[in-house]
């Protein structure tokens, strides 16, 4: 009897050993091809991992593993994404240094994560808020700079009364804060911009080149917004419209108002010569095309409900104009430059120093990283500005230029800033010289597969797709798209269906789950738990079918023939043909499980191996060959208990660092059931047959099989049960 499957003792026992071992470390030079898997790295909040990290990490794990054994040189990475509002806000409310909780916060998240068995590459964790990191982040900025692409505007900008701090229109939902749900102000400000718009053409085209889902492509094409059309002017009044051909039709022209309002002026519409009213409309945006339309209410719906209501002219019938009969053609973007710049503490400070005489000089390289001062009140300003205004020595410095008195800046980068580029800083992470060597970068990038929410479908990947292509203008970096594939992973919600919160109590703790059930269990049951993409609720019960799979094949063990470990060698070398009955369905599994990870179906993948087992746990006897495969199969997903068997069965060298199994063509069988044959009712065998396969050759089958056949020698048989697909029962006499 092998002893019981206890999660616990194997699972910490091989975290070490792995870390000892250094199995999972990227190699920088390495002849094999290379695979680099990306997971959006995490804020660390003070609540710890949530149980959606937990989903997105197994897969990517899953990946990166199944790579390894396929003798790929993978690069798994993983780091901090750590400046940001929570910590500032729990800084301000308790006093202590953001830096001293972040510290705290990665712990607690960097132990999670390793009781996961997840295999990051430990050795090049990154954290956003280290000085070294960010000095590159600076850097960065002043390319940016250096190239006329960041600059300061005077805007209105999008002002928080509550967060005290300045909104991207994105980080607006229906008019509120998206962080704390107060009604937005509108401020004017000097904001520092960065020229994304600039990018807005490729970033689009682009799209093209990259295998993302269509819905992401989608979401993004939106918001780049582009639209083809003309400019025409009515007298002094220019409007944008995608429709020249209606101009025939436009009876009244609208500018941008906040309600209804007829001016009182008219202009000459330049088709029809007729004088047109000239009104203010509050559908008309005042910052997209020239903030001015046409009103053509016998084609467009909202001019349409425009004229009904105010009584305008519609002309019905008119005819179409050419393109190019008024105006000029133009492209128009919805895309906004980038508001980069925060009044708050906790941030990457703005590298450039402000002198009377010079204006904006940027921070020598050598002087690089701009450090965070220490500060004693992490709250802004009443101005609004950032608490770093308030540090007299910090703030007061000299012109690198010049030598005269100048001013820091105080404003900091928005928290998008860290992760715009991090990808990139993963390739070479200890470097003191480059944000990341050329030779390094030239290995590992582009990404291969990044996975990360929904959520982030738009801006973070559209602003570190734009850092990315101007550094690649800049010969900087070497591919003009970082991300070859992305995917996303569904939220878990929490049981009824509901969000996790913390404010609901409802919120599930991994630590738990792996502490009743071990890790290998809920990293099984994450991955089986729905398809992929999709949201799903969590549902603690579910956790047993997981737990129980692992234990019958923990006890599968038993099934094998009996012998010295030192033979296990030779053992292992049994060849998979020799395996009767199931060869066929152990070769449909591993051709399932292989393509399933490739294409996000983690589930099916499991319930693949589970039928498997249940195949094998019928039969009174298994080969080793049968079940090393299936150990192998399994190792991505359940990493310690797959290492720990593999070791029992005499193997010194790590599961991971095997093969990965191949199936063989000629053995798939399409279409096959497996039929259990008994004998009154008792099970003593059992086979693949093809569904088209008719009674009459399922039960000639199931007679002659060997284990079969000897309980039937000098019997009668009265009856012969047949159950289509499933089942051949042998009645005696
Ligand atoms: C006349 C017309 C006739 C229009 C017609 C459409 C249909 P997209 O595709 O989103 O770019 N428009 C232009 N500027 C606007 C603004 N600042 N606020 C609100 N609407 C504005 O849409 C371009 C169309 O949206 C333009 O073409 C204009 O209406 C309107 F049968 O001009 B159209
Ligand atoms: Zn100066």
């Amino acid at each position: 009897m092998a002893k019981d499957y206890e999660p616990k003792e194997i699972e910490a026992k091989w975290q070490k050993e792995w870390e000892k071992n250094g199995i999972y470390h990227a190699e920088d030079n390495s002849a094999k091809p290379k695979y680099y898997t990306l997971v959006e790295f995490p804020y660390p909040s003070g609540d710890g991992l949530h149980v959606g990290h937990v989903r997105s990490y197994t897969a990517l794990d899953v990946v990166s593993r199944k790579k390894r054994m396929e003798g790929m040189n993978v690069l798994y990475p993983i780091g901090w994404d750590a400046f940001g509002l929570p910590t500032e806000n729990y800084a301000i409310k308790t006093g202590r240094p953001p830096a001293e909780i972040t510290k705290e916060n990665t712990d607690n998240f960097r132990r999670q994560m390793q009781a996961l068995g997840l295999s990051f590459d430990w050795s090049r964790e990154i954290n956003t808020t280290d000085p070294k990191y960010y000095k590159w982040t600076q850097w960065l900025f002043l390319k940016f700079f250096e190239n006329g692409l960041a600059y300061k505007a005077r805007i209105p900008i999008n002002w928080c009364p509550k967060d005290k701090i300045g909104l991207a229109n994105e980080e607006v939902v229906d008019g509120k804060c998206e962080r704390c749900g107060t009604p937005v102000e509108q401020r004017e400000k000097e904001q520092w911009m960065l020229a994304i718009t600039k990018y807005a053409e490729r970033l689009l085209n682009d799209l093209d080149t990259v295998d993302y889902p269509e819905r992401v492509k989608t979401q993004q094409r939106n918001w780049i917004g582009k639209s083809e059309g003309a400019l025409i002017k009515f007298d002094d009044l220019e409007v944008f419209t995608t429709r020249p051909d209606t101009i025939y039709g436009a009876t009244f022209l609208a500018v941008s108002g906040k309600e209804d309002k007829f001016t009182g002026k008219y202009v000459t519409n330049p088709a029809t010569k007729a004088q047109i009213p000239v009104w203010e409309a509050d559908y008309v945006l005042a910052d997209y095309g020239t903030g001015a339309i046409m009103g053509v209410p016998a084609d467009d719906e909202r001019d349409n409900a425009f004229a009904l209501k105010h009584n305008l002219p519609i002309i019905e019938g008119y005819t179409k104009a050419g393109f190019t009969d008024f105006g000029t053609k133009v492209t128009k973007f919805k895309l906004r430059d980038w508001v980069f710049s925060r009044q708050r503490y906790w941030g990457e400070p703005i590298p450039v120093i402000h002198c009377k005489k010079c204006g904006v000089v940027p921070v020598p390289e050598k002087d690089l990283p701009v450090v965070l001062p220490e500060v004693k009140n992490y709250q802004p300003t009443d101005t609004g500005e950032s608490p770093l205004a308030n540090i007299y020595e910090w703030v007061n410095t000299t012109c690198p230029k010049c030598g005269g008195e100048a001013k820091r800046e105080t404003d900091t980068m928005p928290n998008w800033a860290g992760s715009s580029w991090y990808f990139l800083r993963y390739t070479d992470d200890k470097n003191d010289t480059e944000f990341a060597s050329k030779e390094k970068m030239k290995y590992w990038m582009s990404v291969d597969w990044y996975n990360g929410g929904m959520e982030h479908t738009v801006l973070h990947l559209l602003y570190s797709r734009f850092w990315n292509k101007f550094l690649y203008d800049l010969k900087l970096v070497p591919t003009s798209e970082p991300y070859q594939k992305r995917t996303s992973h569904g939220l878990i919600l929490a049981e009824g269906g509901v969000k996790m919160s913390k404010s609901l109590g409802n919120v599930v703790n991994p630590d738990e789950i792996v502490g009743s059930f071990g890790a290998d269990t809920l990293r099984l049951y994450e991955m089986f738990m729905g398809p992929f993409e999709q949201a799903i609720a969590w549902n603690e019960s579910s956790l047993a079918g997981p737990r129980r799979f692992l234990e019958k094949m923990w006890r599968l063990q038993e099934k094998l023939p009996l012998m010295k470990s030192s033979d296990a060698r030779e053992r292992g070398q049994t060849s998979l043909d020799e395996v009767s009955p199931s060869a066929s369905l152990l070769h449909n599994t591993i051709k399932k499980v292989s393509e399933d990870i490739e294409t996000l179906g983690f589930n099916t993948a499991v319930s693949n191996m589970m039928i498997l087992v249940n195949d094998l746990e019928k039969r009174e006897k298994i080969s080793q060959a049968e079940y090393e495969t299936l150990l192998k199969l399994l190792a991505p997903f359940a990493p310690h208990m797959t290492e720990e068997l593999w070791h029992e069965l005499g193997h010194s060298e790590s599961i991971h660092t095997t093969e990965w199994p191949k199936y063989d063509e000629n053995k798939l069988v399409p279409d096959t059931a497996m039929i259990v044959v008994q004998v009154n009712g008792k099970m003593r065998a059992s086979f693949l047959a093809p569904f088209k396969s008719s009674e009459a050759e399922v039960v000639e089958k199931a007679q002659t099989l060997p284990e079969v056949a000897k309980w039937l020698v000098d019997k009668q048989v009265v009856k012969t049960v047949y159950i289509a697909g499933k089942l051949v029962n042998f009645v005696l006499a």
